[in-house]
């Protein structure tokens, strides 16, 4: 149960809430999301990060805009470069209208077989993070939470690359949910059993500003 200020609750798939808050400035959205995030988790030193629509020119380094654009954000899991990625990850709309990129949320579907997921766990990747780079795999027995983003997983060797593959495969064609943004939309999302991205800018003018917090995992 979330805090009594939020207008509504919407289950947008098993692994995604949206609660619309009234928030009508950015700073009571970061507020809004704070409270939210603090009803999951304890914050330790909490950073909001602004979300602006940037061509790959205009793009901070190491961003997805630097990679994408304006395009398609690719499914991925947020901070993958982490050795426990974030738990969750709470956005929230500081600026939309209908005509702006959606969210997209997939919770991972269950590999088919124990051989498949095997095959999957099987791959080893160097996970890039500077100096503190580290070997880790898409998924693991045992181990609660899935770990994607090809911006930061090197292939080492075949069988790294058949997992990635395999995984890639699993994914395409599934529907993901797509998430339409009003102004003050706080979404959570699962970020250990789900992957998410973005539509492509469609407009140039594309006002759209979503803040971001990120609650847990381990550097
Ligand atoms: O803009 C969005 O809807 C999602 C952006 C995102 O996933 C990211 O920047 O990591
Ligand atoms: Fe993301």
């Amino acid at each position: 149960m979330l805090p009594g200020r939020f207008a509504a609750e919407t289950i947008v798939s098993d692994v995604a809430v949206r609660v619309q808050s009234n928030a009508e400035s950015e700073s009571d959205l970061s507020d809004a999301m704070l409270q939210v995030a603090r009803a999951l988790a304890p914050l330790k030193s909490p950073r909001i990060d602004r979300l602006v629509p940037r061509s790959q020119d205009a793009a901070r380094r190491n961003s997805l805009s630097a990679t994408f654009g304006l395009g398609a954000f690719p499914l991925h899991s947020d901070l993958a470069h982490w050795t426990t990625p974030a738990r969750f990850v709470v956005l929230g709309a500081a600026s939309a209208s209908p005509s702006s990129a959606r969210t997209t949320v997939l919770a991972v579907p269950p590999l088919s077989t124990e051989a498949e997921f095997n095959s999957v766990a099987a791959g080893i990747f160097v996970i890039s993070n500077g100096s503190k780079s580290f070997l880790g795999s898409i998924c693991r027995k045992g181990c609660p939470f899935f770990r994607f983003d090809a911006a930061c997983m090197k292939a080492l060797n075949p069988a790294s690359t058949n997992a990635y593959q395999i995984f890639d495969h699993h994914l395409r064609g599934r529907p993901a949910t797509t998430v339409q943004w009003c102004v003050g939309d706080i979404l959570i999302l699962d970020n250990w059993t789900a992957l998410h991205g973005r539509t492509a800018i469609a407009k140039s003018n594309d006002d759209r500003v979503l803040l971001r917090l990120r609650v847990g995992g381990q550097p």
